[in-house]
């Protein structure tokens, strides 16, 4: 079993835009943050011996391994980072954290709550023998974030009213676009739902620290056939399906919910993949009696906030600038005012996981935390497939 370790050997299972982006974060954590332990890109994991060779000289990993089932029981690995699609978390968390390996998983924890719940008690039960688990909701590490977390958190905004989010993509708009796996429920678990719906759940569950109690909700399949992939199945996959053998897409284009958090605050959101025009659109807003705070993910490096106790004649929404060294993570980084991307929060993502496992504290967000987020997106489904039936939600730890 691994706990106190100066250097952290990691195992990574996937290589594509994901794999890429932790790969991102491993290379830089130990060179901007100082760290009690060290990370060593030890191997990267995939099935196709030539892709999975390319990525480990491509994205700087020591060797590779063409079977996740050596990599989890390596004497040489302490953490395994999962960053493959949904179906196969559960598996591989299961078995890295029978073989007492710290793991790091991509979100949505899992495709099922049954998966996510198994997830959870194998994470507890390994987290008494001082093995640490965590859901890679890397959102949460954007500094704008982490600081309107605070503003709530010091009751800056009062008592909470209303939760507006939305996240939004248009990758998909194309009816030629191939049908990838994300659009594939057996692989994906959901669509838009779990995929970037997750993202909102989890970031405004974090931001205002409420649980979402019930929903009520829509989805959509907009183009319900696709044609087959051709090459690239990620986000890059071209459209140029015409004259190709079609398939059914399986999951959701898009969801759009109604909720209400735990504290009484009213929450819209909405997810959707077929906002034309929208790249990669996460907005959140939230209301409160004394104030209110805006997020854009497209202007991450900004935080509106608007303070309604300040006098009546200078109020108004500012804008301000987070990059200082007083905001979170940014110290680190450049002089003040220098600005930070989408990059820097997986960086961040693993400078608090690393910290965590080093001095033995429990890295969030936990699985527990992750099961919160998977029973919300069970929940939805449920209620649109009950014509928006309103949907209670459970707690993860009852
Ligand atoms: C694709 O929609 C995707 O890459 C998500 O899977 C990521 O979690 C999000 O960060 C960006 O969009």
């Amino acid at each position: 079993m691994s706990t106190q370790h100066s250097e952290l050997r990691v195992g990574m299972v996937g290589y594509e835009f994901m794999g890429a982006a932790h790969s991102q974060a491993w290379r830089t954590v130990n060179r901007v943050f100082e760290l009690p332990a060290r990370v060593r890109m030890a191997t990267i994991c995939g099935r196709d011996a030539g892709k999975v060779a390319a990525a480990a000289d491509r994205l700087g990993w020591d060797a590779y391994s063409t079977d996740w089932r050596d990599l989890v029981a390596s004497d040489d690995i302490d953490v395994v980072d999962i960053c493959t699609p949904g179906d196969s978390h559960a598996e591989i968390a299961l078995a890295a954290l029978a073989a007492g390996k710290h793991v790091i998983c991509e979100k949505p924890l899992a495709n099922t709550v049954a998966e996510a719940r198994e997830m959870t008690a194998a994470a507890a039960a390994a987290q008494a023998a001082g093995v640490r688990s965590m859901c890679g909701f890397n959102y949460r590490r954007v500094p704008a974030v982490a600081l309107m977390r605070q503003l709530v958190a010091e009751g800056r905004l009062g008592v909470l009213r209303h939760v507006r989010a939305a996240y939004l993509q248009d990758w998909i708009v194309d009816p030629q676009f191939p049908l990838v796996w994300r659009l594939q429920k057996d692989r994906a678990g959901s669509g838009a739902l779990g995929d970037i719906g997750a993202h909102i759940i989890d970031l405004t569950q974090y931001v205002t620290g409420q649980r979402i109690t019930g929903v009520s909700a829509v989805t959509e399949t907009f183009v319900k056939e696709r044609p087959l992939p051709g090459g690239s199945s990620g986000l890059a996959a071209q459209a140029d399906g015409n004259g190709r053998a079609t398939g059914a897409v399986t999951v959701d284009d898009a969801a759009v919910f109604v909720a209400r958090l735990d504290d009484g605050a009213l929450a819209t959101y909405e997810a959707s993949r077929f906002a034309t025009g929208r790249k990669n659109a996460l907005r959140v807003e939230i209301n409160g009696s004394l104030g209110t705070v805006a997020f854009d993910l497209e202007r991450l490096n900004e935080l509106e906030f608007y303070d309604a106790t300040r006098p009546t004649a200078e109020q108004g929404f500012s804008r301000i600038l987070v990059t200082e060294a007083e905001h979170p993570y940014l110290s680190a980084w450049w002089p003040p005012g220098h600005i930070i991307g989408y990059e820097h929060s997986f960086t961040h993502q693993m400078r608090d996981f690393v910290e965590a496992v080093a001095t033995g504290a429990d890295p969030t967000p936990s699985f527990a935390d992750a099961l919160q987020v998977q029973l919300v997106l069970d929940a939805v489904t449920r209620s649109a497939e009950l014509g928006s039936r309103w949907t209670e939600v459970e707690p993860a730890l009852a």
